[in-house]
This record gives C-alpha cells, sequence and structure tokens, in this order.
C-alpha cells in the first residue's frame, strides 16, 4: 500500500506514523522556557539555532515557533512585535536545517509573512477566528492546526462549563474546518486539536486525553500539546520543571488514543516514549 503523506511546504511528513513536534518559543514570557530566545528585546539566533538543531537530532520532524504567549493573563502582543520575533526565526531555521517549521500565530500577517519566509504549517490557538485569517492561511497553500479554546486567554481559566466537553470540542471544530474547506483549504491538509489548558478544568482536560478516539472519527489528523501543562501538575503535584514523566504519559495516551503530532518541550525523551507506544499499538496480532 502506498505510504500516506502530508505536504508541509517542501517537506513530506507520513500520516503511518505519530510525529514529534518540538516547543520553540520565541517570547520574553514563555512559562517553562521564560525568554531565553530573546536579548535586550532582539532574537538570539545563535541559541535558537543550536536549540532547534538539538530538537532535529532528537527526533523532532517539527518545530513549533511561537512570538505570542498565550498563557493565561498574558499581555497581548502587536503584530510588528510578533512578525520581529517570528519572521528571521523562521528564515534562519528554514535555511539552516531540514525540518518543518510551524508557525504559532493568530495573525493573518504572520502567517503571510512567515509562509514567505519558509514554513511549512500554520498553527492558530484561536481556530482563524480573527478578521482576514481563514483567508491569509488559505492562500499560503499550507496545512494548518485548528485548536479548540473557550474564551481568551485573559479570562478562559475563570470557570470554564460545558454539557459534554468532548462533543462540544469536537463540533466547534468540525464547524472551523468546515469554513476552511469552504475558503478553499484542501481538506488534507487540516489538523485538529482540543486545546488542553486552554478554557477548562482538570476534569475537562483528563476527559479529553480519555475520550480523544472520538475526535480522531471527524477523520483529521490530531495534534495534542500537554507538554508540562498545569493539568500535570494537578494531579502530580509537580511544578512546571518537574512534569516531565507526567508529559511522557499523556505522549503515550495520545498515541494509543489517535494521535498525530505530539507538541512538547522535551523531544528526547517524547520520542522513546512514542516509538515504544506505536511498536505496542502497530502489533496487533493481524
Ligand atoms: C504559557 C502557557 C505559554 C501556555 C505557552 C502556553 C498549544 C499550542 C500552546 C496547544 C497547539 C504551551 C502553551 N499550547 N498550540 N500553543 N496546541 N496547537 O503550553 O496545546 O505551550 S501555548
Amino acid at each position: 500500500m502506498a505510504e500516506r503523506v502530508i505536504q508541509f511546504g517542501r517537506h513530506p511528513l507520513s500520516l503511518d506514523r505519530p510525529q514529534v513536534m518540538g516547543i520553540l518559543n520565541v517570547t520574553p514570557d514563555s512559562f517553562s522556557d521564560g525568554g531565553q530566545l530573546l536579548q535586550g528585546g532582539g532574537l538570539d539566533c545563535q541559541s535558537l539555532l543550536r536549540r532547534a538543531e538539538a530538537m532535529v537530532t532528537a527526533g523532532a520532524t517539527i518545530l513549533d515557533v511561537g512570538g505570542e504567549s498565550t498563557r493565561p493573563g498574558a499581555e497581548s502582543v502587536s503584530v510588528q512585535q510578533e512578525l520581529d520575533r517570528v519572521v528571521p526565526a523562521v528564515e534562519i531555521i528554514a535555511s539552516e536545517l531540514d525540518v518543518v517549521i510551524s508557525v504559532d500565530s493568530s495573525s493573518p500577517q504572520v502567517m503571510t509573512e512567515a509562509a514567505k519566509a519558509g514554513c511549512g504549517m500554520l498553527n492558530d490557538v484561536r481556530a482563524l477566528e480573527r478578521d482576514g485569517a481563514v483567508q491569509a492561511a488559505a492562500e499560503t497553500g499550507l496545512p494548518i492546526c485548528l485548536m479548540h479554546m473557550q474564551g481568551q486567554p485573559d479570562s478562559m481559566q475563570n470557570d470554564p462549563r460545558y454539557f459534554d466537553v468532548m462533543s462540544e470540542v469536537a463540533d466547534y471544530l468540525k464547524a472551523r474546518a468546515d469554513v476552511c474547506i469552504d475558503a478553499g483549504v484542501d481538506r488534507s491538509r487540516i489538523l485538529l486539536d482540543p486545546g488542553f489548558g486552554f478554557g477548562k478544568t482538570l476534569q475537562h482536560n483528563l476527559q479529553l486525553l480519555n475520550r480523544l478516539s472520538q475526535l480522531a472519527r471527524l477523520g483529521y489528523p490530531l495534534l495534542v500539546g500537554a507538554s508540562r501543562k498545569s493539568m500535570i501538575g494537578q494531579v502530580l503535584n509537580r511544578t512546571v520543571d518537574e512534569r516531565l514523566y507526567g508529559s511522557l504519559a499523556t505522549a503515550v495516551l495520545a498515541v494509543a488514543n489517535g494521535a498525530w503530532v505530539i507538541r512538547v518541550h522535551d523531544v528526547a525523551a517524547t520520542c522513546d516514549a512514542v516509538n515504544m507506544a506505536v511498536a505496542v499499538v502497530n502489533e496487533t496480532g493481524e
């Protein structure tokens, strides 16, 4: 049987095995690797490239570059600030490394400029809800990850409520995918993400991971980002820098429940955990 792939710009990635996405924050206040790549307001290219290269060597096939912190309560950044952080980062990585570059942004201008700079994927925690974002994303011709969030980053953790969290997340993501398809995005270029920690209580997050296979039934590849998040801290009573083992458990469960892309801070450890999970999942005895 022919291998199933998605084309991310010039890079094909196989749908037949999970992919590990490494998180590369270029924000001054990202919660678990606070701003080490921004020095005196500018981008530290050397450190960025070293970090990126280490993640690729460790097994990441996608790097997610983000210039806007979506931390609960975070201040919003201007489009120009985001462009100044993200575009040079994409250019440097694209010129030096053989890896898919994903850009974590909700801004149509950033999507357009990042695509010109060589990114291979768009990742929007607002599922292209900003004015002009669907059109801008469609025009890039790149794969797009649509994430679910209830509310806005500054207030989303104030008493989030659902009747049935998985059904509501699935209905929302299906509707956003339909909007993209109507705007000319090819169905095969859409990824969906339940958005762990984005307007969800601990119980909501645990249930979404438990019932992930229900979301997989929509037929789109799934991206899961639970790395170092508070759901792990709450279950295990661990600070952000003590959440590796808990993060690995979520990665393994995500793979077992049908996730395709696992978005993480700790690439080497996650690749071992994911490869072990894949070996088990593939050995069905048939
Ligand atoms: C502070 C708090 C900084 C939380 C960053 C975060 C996701 C994402 C983020 C996700 C997709 C983080 C988040 N999370 N994109 N961007 N899915 N598609 O923990 O879960 O990295 S930002």
